[in-house]
């Protein structure tokens, strides 16, 4: 018996040598001590033992059991720190290893300019109101007193869709429908896509986008429009710049004119930037004509207005120097991330 016992003993040593996982561990748990083990089976045979000899014998069984437990437990406890040293060499983090950049988008500079121009007669008590890219005929043209003869309603200078519906050249008709509602005064901005059949080239493009404004109320001078439009350029492009209105002709406006700002990169002297002119058109302008305003059911005895439009690539080209339009498009984040 007692060599039965030193053998079971010394297999189970063995086993728990040879064992490289909890798995294996537990397997030489169950065969030995579990049940159905070969110890159990020892203490079952007991009554086969003569009965002066069993409280031996029974020593003798716990003695084996308690060293194979202690040599169990001491080889878990040896796995379990082997394998927590182990995931603390596979899971450790490098902490002086480069950080990954966070890549951060931006406002396109185009939106830059728009949000910019918006702040400006936002906070001159203007409403921003968009209107529709596809137009009729009457609110393009008609309506602003564009005769049915003028250039800009040539099937090469506009997209028709059919001989009465089109896609706006200007967002004026958003002004006309301001204008239709009847609710005065008016002091808007309309902002948005316009379309031109234009080639691409470093300063056209068949896609664009404009900012006009209108004021409609009593008593509206030229003396408002500028003063208005100085305070809006000195605001976009800087307290110094000066303000110059040349007389020109629009149909919609008289009298009408179009707005330099002296150069802001050579202060006026002329440079490469102003092509040695000194100065830089931004707008056109004008005090909105009599008939337009009689058109949209607004008697220009009782009430008067002036209109403005920008072109918003240009102000974004002249603003961030940029020399080609077409640049504007392309997103290209290599040079967009530039601004
Ligand atoms: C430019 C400058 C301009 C207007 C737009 C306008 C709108 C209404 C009535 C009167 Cl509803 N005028 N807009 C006025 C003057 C100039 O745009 O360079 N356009 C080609």
């Amino acid at each position: 018996m007692k060599e039965k016992l030193e053998s079971i003993r010394e297999q189970a040593i063995k086993k728990i040598d040879e064992a490289t996982e909890m798995g294996a561990l537990n397997d030489v748990k169950v065969s030995v001590l579990g049940k159905k083990g070969e110890l159990t089976a020892v203490l079952k045979g007991m009554k086969d033992v003569a009965i002066e000899d069993r409280p031996k014998v029974g020593a003798l069984v716990n003695e084996t059991r308690e060293a194979i437990e202690k040599y169990l437990n001491d080889a878990k406890d040896k796995l379990e720190e082997e394998e927590m040293e182990h995931r603390l060499q596979n899971e450790t983090i490098d902490v002086t290893l480069p950080a990954k950049k966070v890549r951060e988008g931006h406002r396109h500079p185009n939106t830059k300019v728009l949000d910019e121009v918006e702040k400006i007669f936002v906070g001159m008590g203007y409403e921003v109101v968009e209107g529709p890219e596809v137009e009729y005929d009457y609110y393009n043209f008609e309506a602003l007193n564009i005769p049915p003869n003028h250039p800009a309603k040539d099937e090469q200078d506009t997209f028709y869709i059919n001989k009465d519906i089109l896609l706006r050249t200007q967002t004026s008709p958003v002004q006309v429908h301001e204008m239709e509602k009847g609710k005065l005064p008016i002091r808007m901005i309309a902002p948005g896509r316009v379309f031109r059949s234009d080639e691409v080239d470093a300063t056209h493009s068949p896609s664009f986008h404009q900012i006009e404004g209108m004021v409609i109320d009593k008593d509206i001078t030229f003396a408002d429009l500028k003063g208005t439009l100085e305070e809006f350029a000195k605001q976009l492009f800087g307290d110094d710049v000066k303000v110059k209105f040349r007389p020109h002709h629009f149909p919609f406006t008289e009298p009408s004119a179009e707005v330099d700002v002296s150069c802001f990169k050579c202060g006026g002297k002329g440079c490469r930037f102003c092509k040695g002119e000194g100065w830089i058109e931004i707008l056109g302008c004008g005090m909105v004509h009599p008939k337009v305003l009689k058109m949209s059911g607004i008697d220009p005895d009782e009430y008067q207005g002036f209109a403005f439009g920008v072109g918003l690539e240009r102000i974004t080209l002249l603003k961030y120097e940029i020399d080609d339009m077409r640049l504007l498009y392309e997103n290209d984040s290599r040079f967009l991330d530039q601004f």
